[in-house]
């Protein structure tokens, strides 16, 4: 049915999930009710609220805390068959560890998850979208390795309660963001600035947890619950400047040193940090006088203990971006261990994210990439959006989602890429990060200025209700001409 006629449906395959996806920060709200503990996104809001645009908080956010019987009504209108949220370490254990569990945290999960089930749609749960306990930050946050005790601890009893409903786990949104958190001061929590040695210890332990966790599930629960656990990635799609082999050598440095740093070491077949990231880390870090490498090293225990940890690939993707050679970022820094320069072309359609532009060219050739890199790897799209300020008329987002999905179409039926799931990010408008509540990436709008944060379809809803619900997108031709100069 890919014609060239006008209003060509394209079909997904059958059993193709369609969601959307949140995180527990960004609606909750309810910051310190029902004995819900501090985690470093509260401490750093109300620490530093300078660093936060128009000094927002998450303080409320949506109250979806409160509101979750409506939100799931929401889901439920939209023709979901699936809904991404994350759960708060700190409201089930506010010290981080099990000294204390809080059962009315604990409850307020069980009671979402099971009014998604009752809704017909399936939960699927992140464990941790970047709100570490305070009191584990104290104890010198993701570079120390006494974590994945703690991350098991915690993932054991989340699995342990609500094991029997969820059956895709995620343990880890994004962690090439939040390891930024000890790379760089203002941008995420705990704002501790040591580029180029902070993230990559940071980094380090996050994998050894998600393969703890991993095997966990794997040898103690799968064998009854049957589910699913991966991690979920993020990356643009990064293309060469020109066809020169500096710039395509540019290029890859930059999908290593951004997506292999994880990717590599779980669903590569030889295991480990990508090899041109070992090697150049060591050698900056030799000229630097250090009697070893800042990037931290697997025992061959390790290395065989994370390759293969996890079932399916989570991958959040919004855009692109273009490659050179080059130096930039401060000294020493991953930035500067990469030897490649990043850059937008100026004719790229726009959002309200400085940092989004409209490629869907780039999607399926990501897909693409990570199909050939990672030996046909199962993926799950965790999160793909559009920003803009707020509009109920979303007529970019609209675009957005039609280009993106019709890209995902194309690198499933005409490239032969293994996805099985698909999330829009996100649900509903939201508290976003360093950005407060001025990009909105919401497909309902929430109203802030209203007491009750009064949540309205936006137009995008009535397309993704349709696509959700058949299971098809109206054709666009994703375009093969494209600019890339910055
Ligand atoms: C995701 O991150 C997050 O998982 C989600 O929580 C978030 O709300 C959503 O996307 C939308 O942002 O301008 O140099 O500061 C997306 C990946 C990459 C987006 C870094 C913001 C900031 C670059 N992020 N980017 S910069």
């Amino acid at each position: 049915d890919d014609g060239d006629g006008e209003n060509v449906k394209r079909t997904f395959p059958a059993g193709f999930m369609f969601g959307t996806a949140t995180a527990a920060y960004q609606v909750e709200g309810a910051w310190n009710e029902d004995g819900k503990g501090e985690n470093i996104w509260d401490h750093m809001v109300h620490e530093h609220p300078e660093y936060i645009r128009d000094n927002a908080t998450g303080d409320i956010a949506d109250d979806s805390y409160h509101k979750y019987e409506e939100d799931v009504r929401l889901l439920a209108e939209l023709g979901s068959d699936f809904y991404r949220f994350s759960i708060s370490w700190a409201r089930i254990l506010p010290k981080g560890d099990l000294s204390q569990i809080n059962q009315l945290g604990l409850n307020y999960y069980d009671n979402l998850i099971n009014e998604l089930l009752d809704k017909g749609i399936e939960p699927l749960v992140t464990m941790y979208h970047w709100d570490l306990p305070q009191a584990l930050q104290e104890l010198g946050g993701w570079p120390n390795p006494i974590l994945v005790d703690y991350f098991e601890d915690y993932a054991r009893l989340l699995i342990e309660s609500y094991g029997d409903r969820v059956k895709h786990w995620i343990t880890f949104n994004e962690p090439l963001e939040f390891t930024m958190g000890y790379a760089k001061e203002a941008y995420m929590p705990p704002s501790i600035n040591k580029p180029g040695v902070g993230d990559y210890l940071a980094t380090h332990t996050v994998l050894l947890a998600h393969a703890r966790v991993y095997h966990m599930y794997d040898t103690e629960y799968r064998p009854t619950q049957q589910g699913n656990i991966s991690i979920t990635l993020n990356t643009d799609w990064v293309e060469p400047a020109s066809d020169s082999p500096e710039d395509i050598a540019a290029q890859d440095r930059m999908l290593q040193f951004n997506f292999g740093w994880f990717a590599h070491p779980i669903f590569s077949e030889e295991g480990d940090y990508p090899q041109v990231m070992r090697e150049r880390v060591a050698a900056n870090s030799e000229a630097e006088g250090l009697p070893r490498s800042r990037l931290p090293t697997f025992t061959p225990e390790e290395v065989a203990f994370i390759r293969g940890s996890s079932d399916f690939l989570g991958l959040n993707h919004y855009t692109t971006s273009i490659a050179t050679s080059g130096e930039e970022g401060p000294n020493p820094s991953r930035d500067r261990d990469r030897g490649s320069v990043g850059c937008q072309d100026p004719t790229w359609p726009t959002s309200a994210s400085s940092w989004l532009k409209v490629a869907p060219w780039g999607f399926r050739k990501l897909l693409n990439w990570l199909h050939k890199e990672y030996n046909g790897v199962t993926i799950m799209v965790t999160e793909n959006g559009f920003s803009d300020s707020g509009e109920l008329n979303d007529a970019g987002r609209e675009n957005y989602y039609k280009t993106y999905i019709n890209a995902l179409w194309e690198a499933i039926m005409i490239d032969g890429v293994n996805v099985f799931a698909y999330a829009a990010w996100s649900a509903l408008d939201n508290f976003e990060w360093t950005r407060g509540y001025a990009e909105r990436f919401g497909i309902y709008h929430v109203n802030y200025d209203d007491p009750n944060l009064t949540r309205t379809p936006k137009s995008s809803a009535q397309l993704l209700k349709s696509i959700f619900t058949e299971k098809m997108v109206e054709k666009v031709e994703t375009p093969s001409e494209y600019s890339r100069s910055c």
